[in-house]
């Protein structure tokens, strides 16, 4: 795809992408560079699993498109955006290098972001939730103690499988892929990551990891999920009065985009 001249940048406060795995044949690198080169911003969050390193693992898989995301990120990084990566499973290995400074790119384990309207926002990758999810029914019911020690056993079990070279495990990922059910285990995650914002006293959360793109309220708390750029190629903006929304960038590239060709559907998404 050639590259877009917008004609009309999309400028907007803050963006939020998560799950691009770059290195992975299905991630919609052309997408998302098109949607780069429209969009302005003064913060990008780079909400985990940019760049898919277990994938890579099993054979190096890195077309120029993915070079030229990175190249991209790191030009804006240089040229005034303040970028954030908060590292998610799949590109865990940056979590080794949290709170360093990477060629402009801050790395963090976890962010709080405050929008223009005043509201603090948790911005994390969500990953964390998996051993909760799955145990959501009676967790409410043995109260907070038993949600933080899954929480921070899912944490240790898998710096442990880190440590002897085995891939992160994902409990939710795994009954995913088993169970029938997918509206569950969403709504499932969703409210675990929701309960986790306001016992931690913020007004709302971003996050990634399910590749499931939604804008709701969960009993008060601001739920936000960027989705993916593999299958919904979406992101959120914060507008300048604080309202945050999320794009689907197929829908709108044709409002700041030229009107380049759409990628065939095959080359979108594979296996
Ligand atoms: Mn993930």
């Amino acid at each position: 795809m050639d590259k877009v001249r917008p004609l009309m940048p999309l400028r907007v406060r803050t963006v939020w992408i998560s799950d691009v795995h770059l290195g992975f044949r299905g991630c919609s690198a052309d997408m998302l560079l098109d949607f780069l080169h429209c969009t302005e911003c003064e913060t990008l969050y780079l909400v985990g699993d940019i760049i898919d390193v277990w994938n890579m693992k099993r054979g190096l898989y890195w077309p120029q498109a993915h070079n030229n995301v990175i190249r991209t990120i790191l030009g804006k990084a240089k040229h005034g955006t303040r970028v954030v990566f908060v590292p998610g499973n799949h590109d865990e290995l940056f979590r080794d290098h949290i709170d360093i400074r990477f060629g402009n790119v801050e790395i963090v384990e976890q962010a709080i972001h405050e929008t223009r309207d005043g509201r603090q926002l948790l911005v994390v990758h969500g990953d964390e939730f998996d051993s909760v999810v799955t145990c959501h029914p009676w967790l409410a019911r043995l109260g907070n103690h038993a949600y933080d020690w899954l929480l921070a056993s899912n944490r240790w079990l898998n710096i442990a499988r880190r440590r002897f070279g085995m891939g992160y495990w994902s409990l939710a990922g795994f009954l995913k892929r088993k169970v029938k059910n997918a509206v569950n285990y969403i709504s499932g995650f969703e409210e675990a990551v929701a309960r986790d914002a306001r016992r931690r006293g913020v007004d709302g959360v971003v996050c990634g990891h399910i590749h499931h793109a939604e804008v709701r309220d969960i009993d008060g708390i601001a739920y936000h999920n960027c989705g993916d750029w593999v299958e919904s190629n979406t992101a959120l903006v914060e507008r300048f009065d604080g309202s945050i929304e999320l794009l689907r960038w197929s829908d709108k590239r044709a409002e700041y985009g030229a009107d380049v060709p759409q990628p065939a559907a095959a080359f979108r998404k594979t296996g």
